[in-house]
């Protein structure tokens, strides 16, 4: 039985297609391989930020907790998308053909560090280095949802 006094580790839910949710923690996350990024991106309000963060790619993240997504033909998988949410609500869509490696292949991370500071209680970060705006680093991530565009 948990015990009322130590908190629940924050955990982000992978929810979508398939539709049995997955709840992982950021010390789950570190499970995986993982990588490092010094990114820079330019804030619209506060100019030109850099940070270094660590952690596994959110493919890697998929592959491991929702192997059975989108593993489709090549043009299939292109309707998937992810739209990944913050625990304020923020939130931005990354194209599956984006971290495919048969496509765009980009080391999108979910930061489970930033400059060294580990993110368990604020919980992860998605880190877009390709990306000149920092409006996709969305901090305290809570949901990740996967699924083909229905249309
Ligand atoms: N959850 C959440 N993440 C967010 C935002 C937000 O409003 N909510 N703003 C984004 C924007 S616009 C930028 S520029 C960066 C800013 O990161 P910094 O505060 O580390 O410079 O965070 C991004 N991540
Ligand atoms: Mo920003």
């Amino acid at each position: 039985m948990s015990r009322p006094d130590v908190p629940a580790p924050v955990q982000v839910r992978l929810h979508g297609s398939p539709d049995t949710p997955v709840g992982l923690s950021v010390a789950q996350l570190r499970g995986l391989p993982a990588h490092q990024v010094e990114a820079r991106f330019n804030c619209l309000s506060s100019g030109v930020q850099q940070h270094g963060f660590e952690g596994p790619r959110l493919w890697d993240v998929l592959r491991a907790a929702a192997p059975e997504v989108g593993l489709q033909g090549r043009k299939a998988r292109l309707r998937f998308l992810l739209a990944v949410t913050g625990a304020d609500g923020h939130c931005a869509v990354v194209s599956w053909a984006e971290i495919d490696p048969d496509f765009g292949g980009q080391q999108i991370l979910l930061a489970t560090s930033m400059d060294g500071v580990p993110l368990d209680t604020a919980g992860p970060q998605l880190v877009v280095p390709g990306d000149y705006c920092g409006a996709r680093y969305i901090s305290g991530i809570t949901d990740v949802w996967v699924g083909p565009w229905p249309g």
